[in-house]
């Protein structure tokens, strides 16, 4: 594997491409519509911050509960800013739940590290020059306001999550209206920022991780648009279909049945809408709230699922109300449905955003916060946030419908 990296490396460095070269190959391969020339001007400019930055070290930031698409792309952008000798750690504040995510990085070894943020607080950050957000705009991660608290620049933004707030970063490539972030650096890696080779073990995983993350992100490509498509295509070249078999395969364990079944059993219908509160449930299993959600908008007749729970993080005793939205009504927007009902915090943060046909939101449970051994108490609680969010979400779902319930 290494050496072929390392002939892979000597042939680049061999044969290594100025960016005007780069950019004049680019221009041939695209440019013929508005789309591609758009597509010209952002490897453009990457190329020339990756450039202004040779030789630095970054820290590329990933949501707290990554999912396949910012894992593959952050993977991507990993290999690409090798071109420009910049190494990178990837790293994420949550945990990986979802089976398929723990498959998918022992699988192909993809190089993403853990870190509790008290931890990253303790580590020396003066090594990194820059920091690097991908498939997030740092609003999902309790490991970005660490970076941020350190004064690391913020170099690199890529993501399609509608807009969370200002960011000022030297490149901005955000496009809510892409399907998935994998498509985004699929394309750059087209256009030549990355030569994929597909004698290259490094490459093929990598290729492996960014079809999986693309299709997970189109509902296995059933939302994919024709630049999803062709980014498909171009890496169907490259990806090892047994790989993808493998990951995709990995079993739903017991527990997040048992979620699913709960969210199956709490749910409430309304107007082609399904919201289902499954009360608490572990840490680990956090990434059981999706797929529940992924479930019950299975349903016949509903559009929209809603399934919300009260994750407890035994790392630092916090308790977060974790919900996800999944619908596949197109005039939706689940970015503005979660704005618009669950609001912002004291710190006039939304608690939570999406993207096209998706949403997620975490609701800090603050004063109420901590394990209380008394039953009584513990339910009471659920039922205070269950009833609210409820609520919350009911005044959109049906707006005549008186839902204050005092009795
Ligand atoms: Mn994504």
């Amino acid at each position: 594997m290494s050496s072929n990296l390392n002939t892979s490396l000597e042939h680049r460095l061999a044969t290594k491409t100025t960016p005007k070269k780069q950019l004049e190959a680019v221009e041939g391969k695209f440019g013929k519509d508005k789309k591609d020339s758009d597509l010209v001007k952002i490897i453009h400019q990457l190329t020339k911050v990756l450039e202004q930055h040779r030789g630095e070290r970054q820290i590329v930031v990933i949501q707290d509960f990554p999912d396949p698409d910012a894992l593959s792309s952050a993977w991507a952008y990993q290999l690409i800013a090798a071109n420009y000798e910049i190494s990178c750690d990837i790293v994420y504040g949550g945990i990986l739940s979802h089976q398929e995510n723990i498959t998918l990085v022992k699988l192909t070894g993809l190089p993403a590290t853990k870190y509790v943020h008290t931890a990253l607080q303790e580590e020396d950050l003066s090594v990194y020059k820059g920091c690097v957000l991908i498939d997030s705009q740092g609003t999902n991660s309790q490991l970005y306001s660490v970076v941020e608290a350190a004064g690391i620049p913020l170099i690199v933004v890529v993501d399609h999550h509608s807009k969370q707030g200002e960011i000022k970063a030297e490149f901005v490539d955000l496009r809510p209206q892409t399907r998935a972030t994998a498509t985004i650096l699929t394309q750059y890696i087209q256009s030549g920022m990355l030569e994929f080779d597909s004698n290259n073990e490094n490459h093929v995983k990598c290729a492996t991780a960014l079809m999986h993350g693309l299709r997970s992100d189109t509902n296995r490509l059933m939302q994919a648009k024709e630049e999803d498509f062709i980014a498909a295509a171009y890496l169907s070249r490259f990806y090892d279909s047994q790989l993808l078999n493998a990951i995709m395969q990995s079993a739903r364990s017991r527990r997040v049945m048992n979620v699913i079944e709960r969210a199956l059993r709490n749910c409430i219908t309304k107007k082609n809408f399904s919201i289902s509160g499954v009360g608490y449930l572990r840490y680990d299993d956090r990434d059981a709230i999706p797929q529940a959600a992924d479930f019950l908008v299975t349903e016949e007749d509903i559009h929209t699922a809603v399934v919300y729970g009260i994750v407890h993080n035994e790392d630092d005793d916090k308790e977060l109300v974790i919900g996800s939205l999944r619908t596949t009504k197109i005039t939706l927007d689940p970015d503005e449905f979660i704005k618009e009902t669950l609001g912002k915090d004291i710190q006039g943060r939304f608690f939570g955003g999406g993207r096209h046909l998706a949403g997620g939101f975490e609701i800090p449970v603050g004063f109420l916060n901590g394990f209380n051994d008394n039953a009584e108490y513990t339910k009471l609680k659920w039922e205070v946030f269950d009833r609210q969010i409820k609520q919350k979400l009911m005044r959109l779902v049906e707006p005549d419908d008186s839902v204050i319930a005092t009795d």
